[in-house]
């Protein structure tokens, strides 16, 4: 069969990260490996609207169209779908990703033109839907027969029961060839990149913890599966083989199994690859001791991100993260005694509950650590998180519009905040944190080209700026 992987493009909306799909690179894999032709057209990093990837599409002439789908996409997936749905012969169009996993009936009734979704990994799952499909002209009776598959009938939506977990370590390498990572825009997670050809890569799926605001549990499970660290060996010596000089590991849980994070970077120090790489999705604080932090450094790794989200221990409490002030405190310092890694603090602010003073003790966490950098994001209630659910139960997100649930949209205010005093008090917070001296020179120090001075205006721009346009 041929199948188009799709990952969609909202053309309103700004993005400050353009990366490959690792999902669509895993999967497309797969199918490849079973016998099938795959294509992965990005619309995101083409910027196609929706009529040409239907063009694109109609070129291509598959069997079955599958679009990847975070929340945020909720539009642009509409008019992909749209699109898609007139061509004539019209493909089997399927949905996959976040969104579909966690809102399958208002998924499907809100793309009637979509035949099938698949709920969480579908690596297991995707293929034996292919198979069944090869043998009956129906979408939904292929479907029938999938573990993790949902489908309308009727005025129904009938779900099959979630697939198992995904074995790791018996997927194939991801189809870098179909995405070509090295066409993408440079220095994707931030200003400072130590190569201009980054590309991301996936080491465990899984998080062990249940924070109130993420949706990683529900999307992976709360078991951390590690991948062999040879296989990432690997990947990367592949990616390098295309011109990636850095990687950027997306992984919720990077550092929570000690002992493969040791057994990881032992293989990188190893495998004398000597690429810098960077954990920009962060890491948890309190996985953090002085020999991993060595044995990272030692092995490539220039920059982190540490989820701290809250100087108020009421706050950290709701969102269940598992953390105290002291820990968080005690762990910074440790990684800026022991490592030259530059590590950037993330924040939640607006989280519900929150007051003005709350949000004040963040920022006064933030200045007092020896952070490099801090980034203040505006609390998102995304489909898939226990809070989300919460809200939604009270009546606190009648009418919310999934599009707006983004980085760079307020699309909630705790009790007692208006969501223009929470856009001010985030500028502030930024404003604080970045003019003073000793942040401001650390970053000059880093600026090595003029198209780093270019992305830093632009950065700061968005950071201070942030709500002006339907982002
Ligand atoms: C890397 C990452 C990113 C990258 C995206 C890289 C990319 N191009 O895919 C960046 C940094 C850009 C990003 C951005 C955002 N992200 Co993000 N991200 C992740 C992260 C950490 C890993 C995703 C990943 O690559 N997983 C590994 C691959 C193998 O899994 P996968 O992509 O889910 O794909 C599998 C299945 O979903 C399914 N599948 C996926 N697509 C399709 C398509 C078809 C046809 C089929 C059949 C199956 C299928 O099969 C795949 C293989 O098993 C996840 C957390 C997580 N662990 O899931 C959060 C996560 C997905 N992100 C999340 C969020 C909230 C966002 C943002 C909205 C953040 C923001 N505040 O703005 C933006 C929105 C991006 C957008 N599209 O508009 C939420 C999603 C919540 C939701 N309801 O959508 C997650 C779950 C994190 C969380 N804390 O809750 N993200
Ligand atoms: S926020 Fe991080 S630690 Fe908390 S559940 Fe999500 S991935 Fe795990």
């Amino acid at each position: 069969m041929k199948i188009c992987f799709i990952q969609p493009f909202d053309t309103h909306r700004q993005y400050y990260a353009v990366i490959p799909s690792m999902g669509l690179a895993s999967l497309a894999a797969v199918c490849e490996n079973a016998g099938h032709d795959v294509r992965i057209i990005d619309a995101l990093a083409q910027r196609l609207t929706p009529d040409q990837i239907a063009q694109h599409v109609q070129r291509e002439h598959p069997d079955v169209a599958g679009i990847t789908f975070f929340t945020p996409d909720h539009a642009a997936v509409q008019a992909t779908v749209q699109a898609l749905a007139q061509l004539d012969p019209r493909p089997v169009i399927v949905l996959g990703g976040p969104h579909p996993t966690f809102e399958p009936e208002q998924t499907l009734q809100s793309n009637p033109g979509a035949d099938v979704l698949f709920m969480a990994e579908a690596e297991n799952s995707f293929p034996v839907f292919l198979e069944e499909l090869e043998k009956t002209a129906y979408a939904g009776h292929a479907a029938m027969r999938t573990p993790g598959a949902a489908f309308r009938n009727k005025d129904q939506v009938l779900t099959a029961p979630p697939p198992p977990p995904v074995d790791v370590n018996a997927l194939p390498m991801p189809a870098w060839h179909l995405i070509k990572p090295e066409t993408y825009p440079t220095a994707p997670n931030g200003i400072f990149s130590r190569h201009p050809r980054v590309a991301p890569v996936i080491a465990t799926r899984g998080c062990r913890f249940n924070c109130a605001y993420c949706a990683v549990g529900r999307m992976l499970g709360h078991t951390v599966r590690t991948r062999d660290p040879e296989s990432i060996v690997a990947e990367i010596q592949a990616l390098r083989e295309r011109g990636i000089g850095e990687i950027h590991f997306m992984d919720d849980s990077f550092t929570s199994d000690r002992d493969f994070v040791m057994r990881l970077c032992g293989a990188l120090l190893n495998s004398n690859l000597r690429m810098p790489w960077a954990c920009p999705n962060g890491v948890r604080l309190d996985s953090l001791d002085a020999d991993v932090l060595r044995a990272m450094q030692r092995a490539g790794c220039y920059s982190f991100a540490v989820g701290i989200e809250s100087g108020s221990q009421h706050i950290l409490d709701s969102m269940n993260k598992g953390l105290d002030i002291e820990t968080i405190t005690e762990k910074v310092r440790l990684v800026r005694n022991t490592t030259n890694i530059k590590m950037t603090g993330f924040f939640i602010i607006g989280y519900p509950g929150e007051t003005a003073d709350d949000i004040e003790r963040t920022i006064r966490l933030a200045l007092a650590l020896p952070l490099h950098r801090a980034n203040f994001f505006n609390f998102t209630p995304f489909p898939g998180s226990r809070i989300y659910e919460k809200l939604k139960m009270r009546g606190a997100l009648d009418g919310i519009d999934y599009s707006s649930l983004y980085i760079h949209k307020i699309a909630y205010a705790p009790e007692g905040i208006t969501k223009k005093q929470l856009e001010t008090l985030q500028k502030k917070a930024h404003l604080r944190f970045y003019m003073r001296p000793r942040i401001m020179a650390g970053l000059l120090s880093e600026i090595k080209s003029p198209a780093q001075v270019r992305t830093v205006i632009a950065r700061a721009g968005s950071i201070l700026f942030p709500h002006g346009q339907r982002q």
